[in-house]
């Protein structure tokens, strides 16, 4: 090796330097080496080991401290990948529970709102069946001893209890009993049935109550003054007493022998039941009149048939009038508290005959033709329909006999109420309807056709506010001259139209602000309000 010769320094790179740097230092180390004795080199071989093993303890520090510092990173590392972990996991946590209540907030919305439906449906129900019993038992509406010339009170059976406003010149109610209402009593709608009829024959309505255990009465003493604690009449006709139920049965008070007292009409599930009213509150127990017209007997329902008290035959008394499945039946008053059997008079205005609903098409069972004899009429889809009685037991043809008030003209129960009532005085029904607009009415000639519809009144209707579920409208003669007039329980007062006697009405008035439906004070699920001769 050239190891004598001048390295050219811009030959050789800074390795071959440095190497050449460290021969030359072991070249000495060796010259320096063979020049000392043995003890020296012994010396020499200690200081250079311990040069070396000093050199190596420095590297071993640097290595430790480097391990130490490459441990904690890797410490750091570990920490913060956990801390990334466990992000990782809580955000999975939120991602999953997220979706768990986005399930159980989609289950909650769609319970509610098949909770809503279920509510609304039962409302509708109650509402269809309140207004097929009231509808049907009698062929006026409301179905109360309103005949009797003179005037007519509101009676409203309220939360805290029965309130009047008799007709006069007063606006503010008068509390007459404490009783019948929710909150005295727990009187309930859905379970009980409240009215008014003459139950002492002098002509003045009392309150009756179908109630939890029985049938109770509080008796008008005159002066608008009732008897402040309701007697029990009758253990019977009730929730439970008999089993009674509002969407199963029909219950009434009306005077079927004609003696001048309202009996308890009952259709159970057995047939018609009659508890004979002897005067002075005393009640027989109750008969079955007829093994027909029940909830089993026959398979009568109220959201598929009707069931009318009236006179078909004449003789002042009573008859039984159902619209069955495919027939209309007639059973007449035997005047003993018991009916003949049965009759099919027309395959008409019946749900599997022609197709008539309770909830689409009201019908009605009214005098037309002034003889005394109930006929038939229905709003049905191009208008109203009537079927007149013969005079001997029979019925004529059914026959269109006002094109209007029909489903064709948009006519619809839960939002237009129609109703056959004497509007003229000629004691001959004319038809009326609270539509979108207003009031309208046909009126009839005399012998059961009719002039064609025509409006009558802007007000009443669907455009002034006016809805079924809130606001009941009657149409009754307020004034005592046969013609009936109307009177509407609004949103903050309850107001009246007053018929000219032609069936044309006068401008609106406010009658009182009382029982108006005043945010649910007298909410038609709570309350019932009726109009009454009292005295
Ligand atoms: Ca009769
Ligand atoms: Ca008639
Ligand atoms: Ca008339
Ligand atoms: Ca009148």
């Amino acid at each position: 090796m050239g190891l004598q010769s001048t390295p050219l320094e811009e030959d050789h790179d800074p390795n071959e330097l440095e190497w050449e740097a460290s021969l030359r230092r072991h070249m000495g180390t060796f010259t320096k080496f063979n020049s000392i004795d043995s003890t020296q080199r012994v010396q020499w071989a200690k200081d250079n080991l311990f040069e070396e093993l000093s050199a190596h303890g420095s590297k071993r520090a640097q290595l430790e401290e480097d391990r130490g510092k490459w441990a904690k990173e890797e410490e750091e590392m570990k920490a913060r990948h956990l801390l990334e972990l466990r992000r990782e996991i809580v955000r999975g946590w939120m991602r999953i529970e997220e979706r768990e209540w986005q399930k159980i907030r989609e289950q909650w919305k769609e319970e509610a709102s098949t909770l809503q439906e279920e509510f609304e449906d039962e409302l509708r129900r109650l509402q269809l069946i309140t207004s097929s019993v009231h509808n049907s038992i009698n062929s006026r509406w409301p179905p109360l001893p309103t005949t009797n010339p003179g005037p007519v009170a509101i009676v409203g059976f309220g939360q805290d209890g029965v309130s009047i406003l008799p007709n006069g010149f007063k606006a503010q109610s008068i509390l007459v009993v404490k009783n019948f209402g929710q909150n005295a009593g727990g009187w309930l709608t859905s379970k009980h049935l409240r009215l008014v009829a003459d139950v002492t024959g002098n002509k003045r309505g009392d309150i009756v109550g179908f109630g939890e255990r029985g049938v109770w009465i509080s008796r008008n003493k005159g002066n608008n003054t009732f008897t402040g604690a309701p007697k029990m009449v009758i253990s019977d006709f009730a929730y439970s007493a008999g089993a009674w139920r509002i969407d199963k049965h029909i219950r009434y008070m009306a005077d079927i022998r004609n003696v001048g007292r309202a009996d308890i009409v009952g259709f159970g599930d057995a047939g018609v039941l009659i508890s004979r009213n002897n005067g002075g509150l005393n009640f027989s127990p109750g008969t079955l009149a007829l093994n027909d017209f029940g909830y089993n007997a026959g398979g009568w329902r109220l959201d598929r048939h009707l069931r009318f008290l009236a006179d078909v035959t004449g003789d002042g008394r009573l008859d039984i009038v159902g619209f069955g499945e495919s027939h209309v039946f007639i059973a007449r008053n035997n005047g003993n508290g018991t009916f003949s059997p049965a009759q099919s008079v027309i395959s008409n205005f019946c749900v599997s005959a022609g197709g008539w609903q309770v909830g689409v098409h009201p019908r009605f069972v009214a005098d037309l033709t002034g003889d005394g004899r109930a006929d038939i009429i229905g709003c049905g889809g191009a208008g109203c329909w009537a079927s007149l009685n013969n005079g001997s037991g029979g019925f004529g043809p059914v026959n269109l006999v006002i094109n209007d008030f029909g489903t064709a003209q948009g006519w619809q129960v839960d939002k237009h109420p129609r109703f056959v009532a004497d509007l003229t005085g000629d004691r001959r029904g004319d038809v009326i309807g609270f539509g979108d607009a207003g009031v309208y009415v046909a009126i009839n000639n005399g012998n059961g056709t009719f002039q064609p519809a025509k409006f009558a009144l802007n007000d009443f209707g669907v455009q002034q506010g006016w809805t079924v579920s809130k606001h009941p409208r009657f149409v009754v003669d307020l004034t005592g001259d046969g013609c009936a007039d109307i009177i509407g329980f609004g949103e903050s007062s309850t107001f009246v139209s007053y018929n000219d006697g032609k069936g044309n009405f006068g401008p609106v008035q406010v009658l009182t602000n009382d029982f108006s439906f005043s945010g649910g004070k007298w909410a038609v699920d709570t309350t019932v309000r009726l109009m009454a001769n009292l005295d």
